[in-house]
């Protein structure tokens, strides 16, 4: 059998947390082989909820936990991790303004790009969930100059797997005759969820989405609004945001970034802006990506980018650029 890994998990007393744990204890996103130490992180006054879920780990009797590490010590968290979830964030609470909101998480994530920088292994792969988490990604990579920007990713792939199950409803097929749609730029509700270069396995042969539900007003206006506003639609139903979902999306693009695409698909995520399709440079934007095993991934060159496209593309690029300028203003002061 391998060497123990060791995966952190932030904001690990919370619902996400609750969820993804149990997928990576039981092998689903490192590998059924793959042992592994939890490292689990959360804040002071979460301890003893924490310690109910060290408890659930171990009744789960699962055999490829070699050791779970409940923690509120950064030092501790991240001491030579290899793989981070970093779920944990500062909520929106009533009455708090966006920027309060920013200056609250610029903060946390200053300090954990900095323990990341200080304790963790220099190839740690890191994927940021907790919000505004593009923009949270963009501020653990610079707090943790020692590893390469490319280690670092946020998380747009729910976005991407609601994408996808939606245009699998639509057209009547398994959700896994759909392949190569794209969420580009923020995970917020300027996102945009594109299905221009989707294609859909029908009768054995491949289609474009867009010929086979031939229907441009709804691919321009009801799917991109359903994806953009799902996440709010979930919590009106439920009365708490999504979870399970998330937490599955959370393991896909970790699986992914262990072991790689599957030839001839891509997958949405939020990386760091090397300037493709003219986004500006240095904003964490959602891109198509292809991924090699262990992580290596590269943006998806060449789609072509129409009218419509280009104008959802800039709307999105600028909020994050907003975003980006005035987390920059906040770390300054
Ligand atoms: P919960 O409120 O259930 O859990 C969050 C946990 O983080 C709590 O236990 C809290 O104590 C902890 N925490 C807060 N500050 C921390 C810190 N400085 N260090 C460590 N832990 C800390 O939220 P949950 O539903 O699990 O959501 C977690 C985050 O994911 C939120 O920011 C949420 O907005 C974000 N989401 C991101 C998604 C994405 O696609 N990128 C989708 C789902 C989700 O909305």
């Amino acid at each position: 059998m391998a060497e123990p890994i060791r995966v952190v998990v932030t904001g690990a007393a919370g619902q996400i947390a609750y969820s993804l744990i149990y997928q990576l204890a039981k092998g689903d996103v490192f590998g059924p082989n793959q042992p592994l130490y939890l490292h689990l992180l959360d804040i002071p006054p979460m301890m003893g909820v924490l310690e109910g879920v060290v408890m659930e780990i171990t009744d789960c009797a699962l055999p490829l936990v070699k050791g779970v590490v409940p923690t509120a010590d950064l030092s501790v968290a991240f001491k030579d991790a290899d793989a981070a979830f970093m779920v944990g964030s500062m909520p929106r609470k009533q009455g708090m303004e966006r920027k309060d909101l920013l200056s609250a998480n610029v903060k946390i994530f200053k300090e954990q790009g900095q323990a990341l920088d200080k304790y963790a292994k220099k190839n740690v792969k890191v994927l940021v969930v907790g919000n505004p988490a593009n923009t949270n990604a963009l501020m653990c990579s610079k707090y943790a100059p020692s590893i390469p920007r490319e280690n670092f990713s946020a998380m747009t792939r729910l976005d991407h797997n609601r994408a996808q199950a939606s245009l699998a409803q639509k057209l009547g097929v398994g959700v896994d005759k759909v392949r190569n749609v794209i969420i580009w730029g923020n995970h917020s509700s300027t996102q945009f969820p594109d299905a221009s270069h989707a294609t859909v396995e029908l009768n054995g042969t491949s289609k474009s989405v867009v010929e086979a539900i031939n229907d441009n007003a709804f691919l321009q206006d009801e799917f991109v609004k359903t994806v953009q506003t799902r996440g709010a639609a979930v919590i009106a139903a439920r009365k708490m945001s999504s979870a399970m979902s998330a937490a599955k999306a959370a393991g896909d693009h970790m699986r992914d970034l262990w072991f790689g695409t599957a030839p001839g698909h891509f997958v949405s995520m939020a990386v760091i802006s090397d300037g493709s399709y003219s986004v500006p440079k240095d904003i964490m934007f959602s891109f198509p990506v292809t991924i090699k095993p262990g992580g290596s991934y590269t943006i998806v060159q060449g789609l072509k980018i129409d009218d419509f496209s280009r104008k959802m593309l800039d709307i999105t690029a600028k909020e994050l650029l907003e975003e980006r300028n005035d987390a920059l203003e906040l770390c300054s002061d």
